[in-house]
């Protein structure tokens, strides 16, 4: 039997589990649903191989900003033997690497469909039981349906008049070629420096003739002090790794950074400028934890974003070009913060030229050049940076009903509406791990995985025993929490952007903030805390046929 026919069991003949994507996400539920709780599972992947985001996003550069030993799973003390992380900041393939080994020790591909994607999930209430289509034609039948499709993997692709006329290359960093791409000596145009644009700019910027990098927003970015582990260092993170996976654990952001817990303004200016210089040199993403009111309080937030723009301008020689650089139209941190290698010091390179597209708009492509409202830009190589449709793109492309036919599209076309982001009122036995209204995007998200799946596997299993399978939202928890979400956010100075947060990132979205804003500790015992109390907020029932 191939992977691609045991998608096609009959709906008679249902799974306890239907996975949507085989990323960290899809993998740690598969592992531990089927080998932990004994559940059948079946895992649907839209790419060829697994890895999720780790499979598609192949673009040069492209590497975690969290320390790699606090990205990867922590469920295992035999995967922690039998790995060494080369790298403070694993790169791509090396990700990779690490997501086939997990795959390989616990026998975990012959669960797994590649290359099916999902196109129509439908809940048979007669039945209870969720149909899953696939774009082959496949369908498979389970009694509960995870979207492990992660909360940054519906590509987002600009509609630009005209790039279909182009006739050199067109690349997405989301979705970059298997083959290698070959760039040396040619004339290349980056849009976007978020996350991605700002990986890719430095790591190509050397061997192309020409780069341009076309800006609509500066994002602030701090070093972030790659380097290479060497094996005193693996000893030390081997010696210390219970420790700081229980640290992992407990805290709000699921870093090892120490967070601060002084505020920004009760320290003289010249103490707040050492701590400053000193988070600098040495904490990467973490820097954002350098005081504790960064992220609440505006004259706090100032000095951190005086302090970075003031570090632009000495990275960057062309005064015009740092000021351009420099963000000032919202707070630091209110977009997700990046860390690079050598982003800004790029713009010092003679074949680099930033190009302010907020004041002259890409307007379109012809067959050789990218045209601003102003300018012409002849290009061998388009490279889109810009992103994906954040937290709800891979939720909505699909077309999942629950009750009644009711589309997701219809229940959340105001906004996602998630109980604890993890299920959906009328929506049954379907859950969602780091969606929207958990706080997946403002940790770090394996954390945050790992927690979604011990939470689900428990509230199935202890439902499956009590004979009441059925779990569903109940519309009141639901309602409760959205509030509770926006609530949280009030209280900070998120909403002063217009972050993929918020739904900014794509025209006419929905302007909602949707992760929870708590903090991953809080989060956690807001979780523990409804499963003590009867898993509250969930109706419980048998199915129809009463089992
Ligand atoms: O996407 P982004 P990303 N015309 O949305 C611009 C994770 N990640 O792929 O800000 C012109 O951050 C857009 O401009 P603006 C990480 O969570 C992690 O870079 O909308 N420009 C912005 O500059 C990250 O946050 C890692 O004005 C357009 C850029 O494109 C998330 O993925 C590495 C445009 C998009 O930035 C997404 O990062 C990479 C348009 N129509 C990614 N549309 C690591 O772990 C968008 N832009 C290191």
């Amino acid at each position: 039997m191939t992977q691609r026919d045991r998608t096609t069991s009959s709906p008679d003949s249902p799974v306890d589990v239907i996975v949507v994507g085989a990323g960290f996400a899809g993998l740690a539920l598969l592992r531990s649903f089927r080998d932990e709780r004994g559940l059948t599972v079946t895992v649907i992947e839209a790419g060829d191989d697994i890895g999720g985001v780790w499979y598609w996003n192949r673009y040069p550069g492209a590497r975690c900003d969290v320390d790699s030993t606090d990205y990867s799973y922590s469920f295992s003390p035999e995967l922690d033997a039998t790995w060494d992380w080369t790298e403070r900041y694993a790169a791509q393939p090396e990700i990779l690497s690490y997501i086939h080994r997990v795959a390989e020790l616990y026998d975990l591909r012959r669960d797994i469909t590649l290359g099916v994607r999902v196109t129509e999930a439908v809940y048979d209430e007669q039945a209870d039981l969720w149909v899953v289509r696939g774009d082959d034609g496949s369908v498979v039948s389970g009694r509960y349906l995870v979207m492990a499709t992660g909360c940054l993997s519906a590509v987002k692709r600009p509609d630009l008049p005209g790039v279909e006329d182009f006739t050199g290359t067109v690349l997405h960093t989301a979705d970059w070629p298997k083959d290698k791409v070959d760039l040396v000596g040619k004339r290349v145009g980056v849009i976007g420096t978020g996350s991605s644009g700002i990986q890719v700019i430095p790591e190509i910027a050397p061997v192309v003739a020409e780069l341009v990098v076309f800006q609509r927003t500066p994002t602030f970015s701090v070093p972030a002090h790659h380097y290479v582990l060497t094996d005193a260092d693996r000893a030390a993170i081997r010696t210390e790794l219970p420790a700081r996976r229980e640290r992992l654990r407990r805290s709000s952001t699921g870093l090892s950074v120490p967070a601060n817990p002084r505020s920004a303004l009760e320290v003289t200016d010249e103490e707040r400028q050492a701590y400053y210089e000193e988070q600098w040199n040495s904490a990467g993403f973490g820097f954002l934890l350098a005081y504790s009111d960064l992220l609440i309080d505006q004259a706090a937030n100032d000095t951190a974003a005086d302090f970075i723009r003031g570090k632009i301008a000495e990275r960057v020689d062309d005064p015009a070009t740092a000021a351009l650089l420099s963000p000032r139209t919202y707070p630091y941190g209110a977009k997700r913060p990046c860390v690079d290698t050598g982003f800004y010091e790029t713009f010092n390179r003679p074949n680099v030229t930033l190009v302010d597209i907020s004041a002259s708009p890409l307007v379109k492509v012809t067959e050789t050049s990218l045209h601003t409202t102003t300018s012409e830009y002849g290009l061998d190589v388009i490279v889109f940076a810009t992103g994906f449709d954040a937290m709800t793109g891979s939720l909505l492309r699909p077309d999942i009903r629950g009750r009644g036919g009711q589309p997701l599209r219809q229940h959340w076309a105001s906004g996602p509406l998630t109980y604890l982001g993890l299920a959906s009122a009328g929506f049954p036995n379907m859950f969602v791990v780091a969606g929207p209204g958990s706080p997946s995007l403002l940790g770090n998200v394996m954390v945050s995985i790992e927690q979604h799946v011990e939470f689900l596997a428990d509230l199935i299993m202890s439902s499956r025993a009590a004979k009441t399978p059925v779990i569903e939202a109940e519309p009141e928890a639901e309602a409760a929490w959205v509030a509770h979400v926006n609530r949280l956010a009030q209280g900070t100075l998120y909403l002063a952007a217009a972050s993929y947060y918020l739904g900014a990132e794509v025209p006419g979205k929905p302007r909602v903030f949707m992760p929870y804003a708590g903090g991953l500790r809080r989060y956690r015992r807001e979780c523990e805390e409804v499963a003590a109390d009867g898993y509250r907020g969930f109706r419980r029932t048998s199915t129809a046929e009463g089992n």
